[in-house]
């Protein structure tokens, strides 16, 4: 069995339909990654085990998505020094707009590194992008896909 490299958490099920975007990117790039629902405000007792038994398992990188008054992220933070990745989940009344400001906005010395509103393939690939400064397998899969996302624009001419 692969050692665990990525360890999604999201704050109710309800997130996971953007979600499966992520666990997209990791399938494909062969990436063993484990997906937890744990809430930073809802489970606050469990959020903290479950970063800290994922450290324990060889856990490199976190990825947190929550919507509306979203802390997941910048809780996990506070947690470890691995890098944290945030996805802001376009839940609630504000569209995700309250998410993005509350999972972007971490004080000085607690960065989450925060990407756009549901943008959970951006959020797998960034994390593949840290997994690859030290994994020349993942770095060739990287220059594979951008390469073949440039002939997918240039073949729509
Ligand atoms: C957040 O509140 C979750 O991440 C979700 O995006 C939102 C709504 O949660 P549910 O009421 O669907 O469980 O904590």
């Amino acid at each position: 069995m692969k050692t665990l490299k990525v360890l999604i958490l999201m704050g109710s099920q309800s997130d996971l339909p953007v979600m499966k975007k992520t666990e997209a990117v990791f399938d494909a790039f062969g990436i063993a990654y484990k997906t937890m629902i744990r809430s930073a405000h809802r489970t606050p007792e469990a959020t903290l085990q479950a970063i800290q038994d994922a450290e324990s398992a060889g856990c490199q990188v976190f990825i947190c998505a929550a919507g509306m008054a979203a802390h997941l992220a910048g809780v996990v933070c506070s947690h470890t020094i691995k890098p944290v990745i945030g996805v802001p989940i376009a839940s609630g009344p504000l569209n995700g707009n309250d998410a993005l400001l509350s999972t972007v906005m971490m004080p000085p010395g607690m960065p989450v590194a925060t990407v756009g509103i549901n943008a959970a393939k951006n959020a797998g690939l960034l994390a593949v992008q840290i997994l690859a400064q030290h994994d020349a397998r993942l770095a060739d899969q990287l220059k594979a896909d951008r390469l073949a996302q440039a002939e997918a624009i240039l073949a729509e001419d």
